[in-house]
């Protein structure tokens, strides 16, 4: 099987609506033939909470809505590096540093200083490093790619025509910018996006085809579903029936045969049985920790119980 570039959204709707079985028959045979076995395990950190001056719909860091979350300046590197090495002693193998900015601070401001610190920090520990700060310039990843940054995230969330219904701060391309920035820094791309943001098939098929379609393909992928946040225009969305999820995940693998493909926020939510079944449909990477950015994630006890169960 070669590795495409050239998917339609076409191809990739029947994909999603197709016979289930086929769908995770073809995702099982894709995944062992070219995808890691194991299961990634990342850890995330909130280095900068809240007063966001973005208004992506489902964030409780926006500063536009009124949540719960309560702003915070900077973290200390040294808490940061801290908080790498339990993670480390927990068993994750890469750690993600999230900060709730449009963009990533100016080189020479302090604040980038103290990211390209923390980067170090964090590798430092072994483990893979990712941030993801908002949008960022080819120059300013060349310099966080040579502090021993391993990816940057930045997701596309959803298909390129119902993004201006979610966020109306930046566009699509502004978010291709910075992928295809972070590629010339020579800086791995991580890039995926969100179920249940009321999205159509065709979006979800959309959002798929966008990232099945870049070439190299995203080295991770991270499936959220959304956690609706009170006081976002996006509180009390319905959830997506698991199945849905299930079939997001499969053709993730089929389209992108190599890739980490996460099971991300919204993990909470499934039982150990279903995150079972989405692991022998593709997925090999969960987020794992109490927290993820601001969101509850899974106990740690839980997930290494889960976790040794699953045969590399
Ligand atoms: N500010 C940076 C940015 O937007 O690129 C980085 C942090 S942002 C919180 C990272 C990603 O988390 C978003 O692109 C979105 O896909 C996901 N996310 C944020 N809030 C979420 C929620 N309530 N439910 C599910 N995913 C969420
Ligand atoms: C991604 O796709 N999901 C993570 C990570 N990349 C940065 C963030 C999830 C955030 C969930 C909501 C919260 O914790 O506030
Ligand atoms: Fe800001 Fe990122 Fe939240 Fe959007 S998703 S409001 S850019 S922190």
């Amino acid at each position: 099987m070669e590795i495409r570039h050239d998917w339609s959204s076409k191809e990739v709707h029947s994909l999603l609506t197709g016979p289930l079985d086929a769908l995770l028959a073809r995702a099982r045979d894709l995944h062992r033939e070219f995808a890691a076995q194991d299961v990634q395990q990342c850890q995330l950190l909130s280095i900068k909470t809240g007063a966001c001056p973005e208004d992506c719909g489902y964030c409780s860091q926006s500063a536009r809505f009124k949540t719960e979350v309560k702003p915070e300046a900077l973290m200390d590197v040294t808490a940061v590096i801290e908080s790498a090495r339990t993670a480390r002693a927990e068993g994750a193998t890469r750690f993600c540093m999230g900060a709730a900015w449009r963009q990533a601070p100016k080189e020479g401001d302090k604040r980038f200083e103290a990211v390209l610190d923390m980067i170090r920090g964090v590798a430092d520990t072994g483990m893979e490093v990712c941030c993801t700060l908002g949008m960022a310039t080819e120059e300013q990843l060349t310099k966080m790619k040579e502090a021993g940054l391993t990816a940057y995230n930045h997701n596309l969330d959803t298909s390129r025509e119902f993004y201006p219904e979610v966020i109306t701060t930046r566009t699509y391309d502004d978010r291709l910018n910075t992928l295809a920035a972070a590629r010339r820094a020579g800086v791995q791309v991580c890039c995926g996006g969100i179920l249940g943001l009321g999205e159509s098939v065709a979006d979800r098929a959309g959002l798929l085809t966008e990232l099945a379609n870049m070439d190299p393909h995203p080295e991770s992928v991270p499936v959220n579903l959304l956690v609706p946040i009170d006081g976002t225009p996006l509180e009390g969305t319905e959830a997506v029936p698991f199945e849905e999820f299930l079939r997001a995940i499969a053709t993730a693998r089929v389209l992108m045969p190599k890739a980490r493909v996460r099971l991300s926020a919204g993990r909470n939510t499934l039982t150990e049985e279903q995150q079972l079944q989405c692991f022998a449909a593709g997925a090999n990477s969960i987020f794992v920790g109490e927290k993820l950015l601001t969101a509850p994630n899974v106990d740690w006890d839980q997930d290494r119980r889960m976790v040794s169960q699953l045969s590399p």
